[in-house]
């Protein structure tokens, strides 16, 4: 009876928040990501050639809508606070190697995790693209896939080929069987789906927060929001 007095109570005043990290190798483009995120739904954010690299972590809190971002402004936000059907906090860390062992601390309170990386060789010989390309999946089996598999946590990923709008990328299949191949030799079967977007653009980010919120709602029986 309690419970379902709580949950009524819920329903009524509060929002399901979801914690989201985006995690990845430095330079691929997490903090444009969620400036974008920020940009598409309608509030302050910072002008894309300023961004520096992160040395501590960047938050914000989208609101979402029918699985959607919205726009609207951060006044908008607090006064029509009951039209937003959910929110999702997240959390942009750095992606330094030094600073790479400081992602596990967050793994405990996230939902979901987005996964970046720079799928554009314009300007580096593909032998250079190479070896970033196996250190960007060797560092998404150690740092990410082995933490979460230890812990028992099953949450989805979103791995995101970012850079799309420049003129080399490499192919998503190819992509695709660098990261399944990863994902293959865990215990747990991970959802996770691989996206194509620019972080610059705000192409694909529609879809990428769409599956998101799918998922994150598939999976909320198991890993339920918090309710603020
Ligand atoms: N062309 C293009 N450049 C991008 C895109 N996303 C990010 N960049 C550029 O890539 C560089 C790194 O972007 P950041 O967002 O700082 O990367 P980060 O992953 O946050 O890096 P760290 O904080 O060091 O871990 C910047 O020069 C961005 O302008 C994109 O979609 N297209
Ligand atoms: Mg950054």
């Amino acid at each position: 009876m309690f419970h379902l007095v709580q949950s009524i109570y819920h329903k009524i005043n509060e929002k399901p928040e979801y914690s989201v990290l985006i995690l990845g190798i430095e330079n691929s483009g997490k903090t444009t990501f969620l400036e974008q995120l920020k940009k598409k739904s309608g509030m302050n954010y910072k002008d894309f050639n300023k961004i520096m690299p992160t040395m501590g972590q960047n938050v914000a809190n989208i609101p979402i809508q029918n699985g959607r971002l919205t726009q609207q402004t951060e006044s908008d936000f607090n006064r029509q606070a009951n039209k937003t059907d959910m929110v999702l906090r997240v959390w942009d860390l750095s992606g330094q190697t030094r600073l790479r062992r400081l992602w596990a601390k967050y793994f405990d309170k996230c939902h979901a995790i987005i996964y970046i990386m720079d799928s554009s060789f314009d300007d580096i010989e593909k032998e250079n693209f190479d070896r970033r390309m196996e250190s960007c999946v060797d560092v998404f089996k150690k740092d990410v896939l082995e933490i979460l598999n230890a812990h028992d946590k099953n949450i989805p990923i979103l791995i995101l080929a970012n850079k799309q709008d420049k003129a080399d990328v490499l192919d998503i299949v190819d992509l695709k069987m660098a990261f399944n191949k990863a994902l293959a030799k865990m215990d747990h079967d991970f959802d996770s789906r691989i996206l194509p977007i620019s972080a610059t653009t705000g192409e694909g980010i529609d879809t990428c927060i769409n599956w998101l919120v799918m998922r994150l709602i598939k999976n909320s029986e198991y890993r339920p929001p918090i309710y603020k």
